[in-house]
């Protein structure tokens, strides 16, 4: 399979963590997002949506969007799993995963922020101010999950590593990148450090890919 990555691509990044854990053989192909080459025709014949990242299989078939793919490679390589055994405890890992991925991150994306810049008028400091509140909100509903459930383990859910765990890593490392203050979380933190502990979160790191800044 060949995964359409970029460094600077938390979604990316969000395959990336799932493809060491399982230790998934893949080819990668870099974009350069922000370059602008995710909007040329030779990505959009690969992702009409002109985002990343995608994963196109040896059959040919396109895989796009970052939770359906971490989805799919917990089908094809079950070992280790990242959805618990019970159904409830499923949908508390998605719920978890789901303020991030589909709440928090589709507000801070280039395409977004580049609209509020040239369309709305906003300057840095609205941005800084947009993406510190969704980042904020975002990880408060999360921190209050966590520190209210008995489920919460040394992860998100128990001690074994979900997509709850990817997509808050995923959280943390925006709210680095948009240098937004994370200490009032300090048990999403705690987890956050906990995984970047292990091998393939560490290996995953964005400023650990090739193109990334030194
Ligand atoms: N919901 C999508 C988000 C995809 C997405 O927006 N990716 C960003 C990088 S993290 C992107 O390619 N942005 C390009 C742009 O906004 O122009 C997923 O999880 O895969």
């Amino acid at each position: 399979m060949n995964f359409y990555s970029n460094w600077r691509s938390l979604a990316a990044y969000r395959v990336r963590v799932a493809l060491a854990l399982k230790g998934i053989p893949h080819e990668v192909t870099a974009v350069d997002m922000l370059g602008g080459a995710h909007l040329l025709p030779a990505f959009l014949a690969v992702n009409p949506q002109g985002v990343l990242p995608a994963m196109v299989l040896d059959d040919g078939r396109v895989l796009f969007q970052s939770m359906a793919i971490l989805e799919y490679l917990d089908e094809i390589a079950p070992e280790p799993p990242l959805l618990p055994a019970d159904a409830a405890g499923r949908a508390r890992v998605r719920g978890l995963a789901l303020i991030h991925a589909a709440d928090s991150h589709p507000l801070l994306v280039p395409r977004v922020r580049q609209y509020l810049q040239k369309e709305a008028g906003l300057n840095d400091a609205g941005i800084q101010g947009w993406a510190t509140r969704a980042l904020t909100t975002g990880l408060q509903a999360i921190e209050t999950h966590l520190v209210s459930s008995p489920e919460t383990g040394t992860y998100c859910h128990g001690n074994q590593v979900t997509l709850a765990d990817i997509c808050l890593s995923s959280h943390l490392l925006a709210m680095m990148f948009f240098k937004v203050d994370a200490s009032a979380f300090p048990t999403a933190v705690a987890i956050h450090e906990r995984l970047q502990a292990l091998p393939a979160f560490a290996a995953s790191h964005p400023l650990k890919q090739p193109g990334a800044p030194v």
